[in-house]
Formats: C-alpha cells, sequence, structure tokens
C-alpha cells in the first residue's frame, strides 16, 4: 500500500480569518459554498458576526454556518464549538423568516458544548470584576462555557438526553453561587424546565460528527470549513488574555471537526485591507485619529453581534506574516479593497521595533507589544472607486501595488480581492 495521500481525498477548504476577526469571512465562504456540500463550523459560538449580502438580501449569521444561504448545501456546527441554544432557535427563525429553507440542512454534533444563560451572567460578572482591565467580550458566555469544558464539568449537547443533565445544571449554578453570590440573579429551575423542552425540539439537529464527515469525505464531497473570529484572538497564538476562549486558528479545525490533516487541501487567509479590532488589547497600527475614524466610517466598523464600533489602523504585515505562520495558509482573500478608495496616500507596517532592536515576530509578551514602535511602508493612494471593477487588471495601478505589495511581504498568493460586500464584488486572480 502507497503511503502517499491521494489528492482526491483532499476535499476540505478552510476559510481563516487572519487579523483579529472580520475581515469578511462570511462573504467568502459563501461564495466558496455555491461549490460545496457541506459547510462546517468547528470553535467559537454566537460570539462570531458575518454579514453576508446576496441576492440583494442582507444577512446576518453568528453560531449557524454561513452555509445556509446556498441551498444545496449541509451545514455543520462542529464538536469544538460551545451552543446557546435560544439563541439557535432564534437566529434559525430569523433565517426563516428571510425564505431560506433550512429544513434537513443544519446539524450539531452531539459532542458540542452548551452555553448556558448562567454562563452567559458569569460573562458579565467576570467583566465587572476586572474593572477597567476587562476583556471586552461579547457577554455570550464563551470563556465560561469553555472554562467548564477545561474543568469537566460542562454540559455537551449529548448531556441533554438524560436526565442527569439537570444536577450538572445545578452543580455549575451552586458553583457560581458560592463565588458571585447575590451579585448572581439567575435561576437555575427555570434554565432546568427549558431544558426539558429540548429533549424533544433539538432532537431532529443533533447527530454524531464522526461517521456523518466520515461519509461525506468517503463520497469525496467538498468541504468548506468557515473560520470564527480570527487567530489573534486565538487562545494559544493571539493576544492573551485579549482573546476568545478557543482556538480560532488551523488546530481549532483540526480538534473541532473530524476531518483529518490528511483531508485538507486549501486554507485561505482572511485579511482586510486594513486593520480592525473589537474589545480591548494592545494594537501597534491602530490609528485614534481621523485616519482611524474615515476607516471606521467608510467602512461601516460596527460589530455585527455587539453594535460596538470597531477600533481600525493600518494595515500590519508583521501581524499577517506571523498569522501566516500560525496558520500556513495556502492563498489569501484581501477584502475592503474598497474602503482605501479616498486616502491619498496608505501606510503598511512592515516592521517592529522595542528599545530601538528590530523584532523577529510578533511579540507574545503584551508589555512589548504595547511598546513597540512600528516600522511603516507608505504607497500612493489610487484616488479612484473600485466599486464595481470587474477584473483585477482594471483595478487603478496603485490599487494593484498595494496588493502585490502585500503578496510579496507575506510570500503568499492573493487569489480573492473584495471591493464591496456583495458576492459580485469579489475579483479572482
Ligand atoms: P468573547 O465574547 O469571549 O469571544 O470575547 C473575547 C474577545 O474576542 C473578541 N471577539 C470578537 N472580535 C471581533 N468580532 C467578533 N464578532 C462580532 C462581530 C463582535 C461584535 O462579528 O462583529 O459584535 O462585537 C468577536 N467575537 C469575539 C471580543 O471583542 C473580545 O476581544
Ligand atoms: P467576518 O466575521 O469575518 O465574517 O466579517 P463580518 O461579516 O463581521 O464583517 C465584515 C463586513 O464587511 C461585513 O459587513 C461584510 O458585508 C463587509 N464586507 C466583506 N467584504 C467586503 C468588501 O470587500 N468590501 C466592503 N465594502 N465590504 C465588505
Ligand atoms: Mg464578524
Amino acid at each position: 500500500m502507497s503511503s502517499t495521500i491521494d489528492p482526491s481525498k483532499r476535499v476540505v477548504t478552510v476559510v481563516l480569518g487572519a487579523q483579529w476577526g472580520d475581515e469578511g469571512k462570511g462573504k467568502l465562504a459563501d461564495i466558496l459554498c455555491s461549490k460545496a456540500s457541506v459547510c462546517c463550523r468547528a470553535a467559537g459560538g454566537n460570539n462570531a458576526g458575518h454579514t453576508i449580502v446576496a441576492n440583494g438580501v442582507t444577512y446576518d449569521f453568528h453560531i449557524l454556518p454561513s452555509g445556509l444561504v446556498n441551498p444545496g448545501c449541509i451545514n455543520l456546527i462542529g464538536s469544538g464549538t460551545v451552543v446557546h441554544i435560544p439563541s439557535f432557535f432564534n437566529e434559525l427563525e430569523a433565517l426563516r423568516k428571510n425564505n431560506l429553507d433550512t429544513k434537513d440542512r443544519i446539524y450539531i454534533s452531539d459532542r458540542a458544548h452548551v452555553v448556558l444563560d448562567l454562563h452567559q451572567k458569569v460573562d458579565g460578572l467576570e467583566e465587572a470584576e476586572l474593572g477597567k482591565g476587562l476583556i471586552g467580550t461579547t457577554k455570550k458566555g464563551i470563556g465560561p462555557t469553555y472554562s467548564s469544558k477545561a474543568t469537566r464539568g460542562g454540559i455537551r449537547i449529548c448531556d441533554i438526553f438524560h436526565i442527569d443533565v439537570e444536577d450538572k445544571i445545578r452543580r455549575l449554578a451552586d458553583g457560581y453561587k458560592k463565588r458571585f453570590g447575590e451579585l448572581l440573579q439567575y435561576d437555575v429551575e427555570e434554565e432546568i424546565a427549558r431544558f426539558r423542552t429540548y429533549r424533544e425540539s433539538l432532537q431532529e439537529f443533533v447527530i454524531d460528527q464522526i461517521p456523518f464527515l466520515k461519509s461525506v469525505k468517503d463520497q469525496k464531497a467538498s468541504i468548506l470549513v468557515e473560520g470564527a473570529n480570527a487567530v489573534m484572538l486565538d487562545i494559544d497564538y493571539g493576544t492573551y488574555p485579549y482573546v476568545t476562549s478557543s482556538n480560532t486558528g488551523i488546530g481549532g479545525v483540526i480538534t473541532g471537526l473530524t476531518l483529518g490533516w490528511n483531508s485538507i487541501k486549501d486554507v485561505i487567509g482572511v485579511v482586510k485591507a486594513y486593520t480592525t479590532r473589537v474589545g480591548s488589547g494592545p494594537f501597534p497600527t491602530e490609528q485614534l485619529n481621523e485616519v482611524g475614524e474615515a476607516m471606521q466610517n467608510v467602512g461601516r466598523e460596527f460589530g455585527v453581534t455587539t453594535g460596538r464600533k470597531r477600533r481600525c489602523g493600518w494595515l500590519d504585515l508583521v501581524l499577517v506574516r506571523y498569522s501566516h505562520e500560525v496558520n500556513q495558509y495556502t492563498s489569501l482573500n484581501i477584502t475592503k479593497l474598497d474602503i482605501l478608495d479616498d486616502f491619498s496616500e496608505l501606510k503598511i507596517a512592515v516592521g517592529y521595533k522595542h528599545n530601538g532592536q528590530p523584532l523577529e515576530s510578533f511579540p507574545a509578551d503584551l508589555h512589548t507589544l504595547a511598546e513597540v514602535e512600528v516600522e511603516y511602508k507608505t504607497l500612493p493612494g489610487w484616488k479612484t472607486s473600485t466599486v464595481g471593477v470587474k477584473s483585477y487588471a482594471e483595478l487603478p495601478e496603485n490599487a494593484r501595488n498595494y496588493i502585490e505589495f502585500i503578496e510579496k511581504e507575506v510570500d503568499v498568493p492573493i487569489t480573492y480581492i473584495g471591493t464591496g460586500p456583495g458576492r459580485e464584488s469579489m475579483l479572482t486572480r
């Protein structure tokens, strides 16, 4: 038997955020799902927010995979995710109201963990405890749920169908009650009563992910993995502690879904043409001035889940190179190029110095990160609208120079370029 991998088994394309999130992963995932049989989420919960503009309709996704917009695509919320069940049902209902037929097209792994209302309340209390040093979470209960998982007291989707889930929930509530006392305004019996109804209402969605994905792979049907959040929010490789609580990079794809490393064909990094971040933490290229305000206003940089203003700054290639080191992209999608159409010049971070010494890579130590001196390369802007441009060759020369500069610095081919929110506004190369 040969030990080489049969190329026809490489059926998986992974779309990952290469910065601090909101790069436009949802739009690329939606475009690629027109050719995928299955779209999967590997990690995270309804903290994520993806906006998709298709057929003149704007859809907001949180826990549901973006493949639901494509009628031929089956969707899986994988084992590495955390699911708040009322939010799952609400999001599904919102899509149905937008005339999307979701019947028999959305499944949840029975190994995924459950976000309780309890976890969401605790998320708010933990943030309050941190005072000015708060993380700036979405308060969707993500951190506390992954904490329960790591300390082995968590509730999995499969637990819902057994009576002892009730005691497990009571045990979790008792623990938090000891910690927060009267600050925790929470009725455990009310939540437990709702869980009794889920035994029936959730049944049609719950599957064992392992045989499901095996059969998809055996048929050599194509699979799209939609990343949530982004590598700089990764619990291991992001700007800890200002991160989310899951592995948002390629590692989380491997552990959160049972696809196998040998089935991955492409890993596409999504890079916004500038940088944004929601929540606290150092951000070396942040522009707390009219440049940042212009990006925020023109780019309509508001959180899809919380409505918070996103912080904005110049594109940071030290960060993108680091992100490539972690995720090993096979290609990149540069998004929101059109938002830079009116700038007369554009800066791109190409190096960091600390105490006058160049840094080899993106530092782990946030004290260092907060103190870096950023080295910029300045490129001329193009001062022409790129909206509606139909091919790469038709982009203004300075816009092409901007793209090619990124490509050379990161040393990864740029195969997709976004010049507007709609499906049709994606140039390929
Ligand atoms: P959490 O709630 O525990 O995951 O928050 C921890 C950090 O992770 C950041 N985070 C995000 N950053 C960007 N986008 C996210 N999704 C929403 C969106 C955000 C929103 O698409 O716009 O609506 O505010 C997201 N989710 C989590 C968060 O800001 C914390 O820094
Ligand atoms: P995600 O979390 O990475 O999926 O990104 P979000 O959906 O949270 O944020 C990206 C925002 O930019 C959404 O409102 C998209 O509709 C929008 N968007 C995506 N690509 C482009 C683009 O190329 N140009 C413009 N103008 N908007 C885009
Ligand atoms: Mg988002």
